[in-house]
């Protein structure tokens, strides 16, 4: 048996772990360097659920097959739903989609992520292929543009060690502390700067022609959209300065950039414009063109690999999923209850269906509303293979040991097509699938083949190869009334699976006290929580992070304008004091 495996954890790193004698550890090798992050490092104190359960009673896993079963066989395929997230990122997660697809149910698409940024970035350069972590290793200034790299990617940190940093994020964040330039903008005013910072670059003439007129030639009309944002009031508006624009310009000039973009910068209803505004900034700075140059973001994992499965079925977004449409409702790797936008809608939504099915690994919100729940089994004790979203590895992750608890994925897929007659292969066979599509390279590691170390050195993958320039944008979120809800990533917990937070984040200067119960609410709802004074917050800011019971009362089902995507910071929020009672709260 293999002693390496990987962590199959929604994250930019995806990890290479080795696993000797119950003792997870970074692999010595590659960008792990032997270190995991916290969530790996206490994977086994947070406990897993280890029985079924209906009603609220233990049961059998036998039982709890039988249960399923009947769901299915006593609703019509049509009021079936699969509604599956990523709590889990291997690829044999999807083996589940094969069976519901196979049976006649309805799947989701939609993005509770990054499918606004992705839109942006797909509609510029027609594909999203991600600066390789090769190239990233030879850059020589790094922009964190709206990423919390000690939170959400710390093995990217060795790389940008003792070069120039600059970090444009409403919080001063640890990488902020540590930064050659802090612009600590605005909410929401990064389209308004990346065109800014487009004008001016192009107004000093740094930009590389010759690149230009061959892959985006449409560069001087871009130049004309950059001339329609006035410049004294735009600046006031994002709370940056002409002296920091021409120092950000000051240290990109003549060097190896990366920008690292990161999803923060996306959760508006324009997240689309912001990555592409952003990618033009970086086309007109040749970016593309240069070796450890480039732009990083949530690549697409699954570029250049084809599904097994069959993926036909008829999908509702997973944004604003109307559930109570459905008699039967199952759950894969999500706790939607606390992660989807707009909870007061969709607890009152789950709470119409018939049978609420709980396929995952630890209890929550989800897990308590259900009528059936299964326990998964993790990582270590089933087989599965990863792709990452921020480099080209392809994982292999054989289990690690045997497990007398729960189900995997492709078990339970297995036992569901047959009580269906629906056809399914081997395990094994699906996973040589996947891994078919990489290759091995000299050190024995495996990469997704047909990545270009470096994308679109020869051009982008749109129709005619050219760069398609942000040609217009809107102009409608109102910057100055109440305060800006931010929702980011805490280092504790992986969205709502282990540490969770509590609390909301404010600046001093607003007056509130340590501790005390605060009410916030917008436009969609309201939750409690008691205040933790923090600085590093902008005083027009609440911080909440992700996974905070309660905090997606707040936050809109809307779409994006682009890319079906959910905006969870699309709307203000106030604070008030006297504490509301109501059955709002969760
Ligand atoms: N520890 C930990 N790691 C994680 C996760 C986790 O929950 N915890 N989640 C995983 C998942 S699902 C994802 S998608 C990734 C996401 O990881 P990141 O891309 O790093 O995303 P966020 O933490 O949402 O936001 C990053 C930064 O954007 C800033 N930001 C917010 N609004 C704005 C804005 O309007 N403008 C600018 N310039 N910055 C802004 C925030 O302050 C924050 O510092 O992380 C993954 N890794
Ligand atoms: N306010 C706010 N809301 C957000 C975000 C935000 O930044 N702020 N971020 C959004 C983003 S980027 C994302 S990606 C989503 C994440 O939303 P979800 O994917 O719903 O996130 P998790 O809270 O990680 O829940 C995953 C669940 O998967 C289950 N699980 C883990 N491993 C396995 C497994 O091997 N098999 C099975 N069957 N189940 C497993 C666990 O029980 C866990 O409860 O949240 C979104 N919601
Ligand atoms: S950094 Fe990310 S991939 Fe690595 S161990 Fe932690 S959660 Fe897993
Ligand atoms: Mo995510």
């Amino acid at each position: 048996m293999s002693d390496t495996t990987a962590c199959p954890l929604d994250c930019y790193d995806a990890c290479e772990i080795s696993y000797n004698s119950g003792k997870l550890k970074g692999v010595k090798s590659g960008h792990t360097r032997g270190f995991l992050c916290p969530h790996l490092n206490h994977y086994d104190t947070h406990k897993q659920i280890h029985m079924p359960r209906y009603r609220g009673k233990e049961i059998s896993l036998q039982e709890a097959l039988c249960i399923l079963s009947d769901m299915l066989y006593s609703s019509r395929r049509e009021e079936v739903l699969h509604y599956r997230n990523h709590g889990n990122f291997g690829l044999m997660q999807a083996v589940t989609e094969h069976f519901f697809a196979s049976y006649g149910a309805t799947l989701t698409n939609g993005s509770l992520c990054d499918g606004a940024g992705e839109a942006g970035i797909i509609q510029g350069r027609g594909s999203n292929l991600n600066m390789p972590l090769s190239e990233i290793e030879k850059s020589e200034v790094f922009i964190f543009w709206g990423r919390n790299p000690h939170a959400t990617s710390s093995h990217l940190l060795p790389l940008v060690k003792n070069k120039t940093i600059i970090v444009i994020d409403p919080i001063q964040t640890k990488i902020a502390k540590e930064a050659d330039l802090h612009i600590q903008i605005k909410p929401h005013g990064d389209l308004s700067l990346a065109l800014l910072l487009s004008r001016f670059l192009y107004i000093e003439g740094d930009y590389n022609k010759e690149y230009l007129e061959k892959y985006a030639s449409e560069y001087e009309e871009f130049y004309e959209l950059t001339q329609g944002v006035r410049i004294k009031m735009t600046l006031d508006e994002i709370d940056v300065t002409l002296g920091q624009i021409g120092k950000i310009l000051a240290l990109v000039k003549n060097k190896k950039v990366a920008i690292v973009c990161g999803v923060g910068l996306q959760k508006y209803s324009d997240g689309a414009d912001v990555l592409r505004a952003i990618d033009s900034f970086a086309t007109l700075l040749g970016l593309f063109a240069k070796e450890g140059c480039g732009v990083s973001y949530l690549g697409n994992s699954q570029e250049n690999i084809t599904s097994p499965f069959n993926q036909k079925a008829k999908r509702v977004s997973k944004v604003d999923t109307d559930f109570s449409k459905f008699r039967t409702v199952f759950i894969q790797g999500a706790n939607p209850l606390s992660q989807m936008p707009n909870s007061l809608r969709v607890k009152e939504s789950l709470a119409k269906v018939e049978n609420l099915v709980y396929f995952g690994l630890y209890e929550n919100e989800t897990s308590a509303m259900a009528e059936l729940i299964l326990p998964a089994k993790d990582f270590l004790h089933k087989n599965d293979i990863r792709r990452s979203y921020s480099h080209n590895a392809m994982l292999t992750m054989p289990k690690m040991c045997e497990s007398d608890f729960g189900i995997s994925e492709y078990d339970l897929s297995a036992c569901l097509c047959q009580a269906f007659q629906i056809e399914l292969q081997d395990e094994a066979f699906y996973i040589e699938h996947f891994k078919s599509f990489a290759v091995e390279y000299p050190d024995g590691s495996w990469h997704v083949e047909m990545r270009e170390e470096a994308p679109y050195r020869d051009g982008f993958d749109t129709e005619d190869g050219e760069f398609e320039f942000l040609d217009s944008f809107e102009k409608d979120f109102n910057m100055n009334e109440k305060l800006f809800l931010i929702t980011s990533k805490s280092e504790k917990s992986l969205n709502s699976q282990f540490n969770r937070e509590k609390s909301l984040y404010l600046n001093s200067a607003l007056g509130f006290l340590e501790g005390e119960i605060l009410t916030v609410s917008s436009a969609c709802g309201n939750v409690d929580l008691s205040v933790k004074i923090c600085d590093d917050v902008r005083e027009d800011c609440v911080l909440i992070y992700s996974g905070t019971p309660g905090v997606n009362n707040l936050t809109t089902s809307k779409h994006s304008l682009d890319g079906k995507c959910a905006i969870y910071q699309e709307e203000k929020v106030e604070l008030s004091r006297q504490k509301k009672m109501s059955d709002d709260k969760s």
